[in-house]
C-alpha cells in the first residue's frame, strides 16, 4: 500500500511538472498612477504556461490599465485599434492574430490576470493599450528556449 501512494505522488509530480517547465508565476505592477509598469522586463521559457498578475496601485478612478502581449513591430497599431475596440472590450482588439495574450482592465487598487503559453524564443514587447498609455507604458517578456 506505501508503494502505491508512493506511485501516485510520483505521477502526480510528474503531470504538474509538465514537460519539465512548470507555471510561471509573473506580478507586474503600475507605479502609483503613473503610466508605467514598475517591471520592465520578464522572462519565461518557451512553451511555459504562464500565469500573469497586473495590480494596479493607482488611485485614480478615471485611469486604468492592462497588460497585452503583441508580436514585436505592432505595438503602435495594437494601441491604435485598442481604442477602436473600447473600453467595453477592455481596450483590446479581440480577434487580432497580433495580440498574443491580454488581461482585462484593473481599476484603481485591483488586479487582473492571464494564463496563457508563451510563445516561440524571441523578444516581445507588452503594453498597456488604455488609450494614451503605451508609449510609456511598455516593457519586454523575454522567451528562452
Ligand atoms: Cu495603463
Amino acid at each position: 500500500m506505501k508503494r502505491d501512494w508512493a506511485a501516485i505522488i510520483a505521477i502526480a509530480s510528474i503531470a504538474a511538472a509538465g514537460c519539465g517547465k512548470g507555471t510561471a508565476e509573473l506580478s507586474i505592477a503600475t507605479v502609483g498612477d503613473t503610466m508605467a509598469y514598475d517591471v520592465s522586463s520578464l522572462t519565461v521559457k518557451s512553451g511555459q504556461s504562464v500565469h500573469l498578475v497586473l495590480t494596479n496601485r493607482g488611485t485614480s478612478q478615471v485611469m486604468k490599465h492592462n497588460w497585452v502581449l503583441v508580436q514585436p513591430g505592432h505595438e503602435a497599431d495594437i494601441a491604435t485599434a485598442a481604442i477602436s475596440a473600447g473600453e467595453a472590450a477592455n481596450y483590446v482588439p479581440r480577434g487580432d492574430a497580433n495580440v498574443l495574450a491580454s488581461t482585462s482592465l484593473a481599476s484603481a487598487g485591483a488586479t487582473s490576470e492571464v494564463t496563457f503559453t508563451a510563445p516561440a524564443t524571441g523578444s516581445y514587447p507588452y503594453i498597456c493599450t488604455f488609450p494614451g498609455h503605451s508609449a510609456t507604458m511598455k516593457g519586454t517578456l523575454v522567451v528562452t528556449p
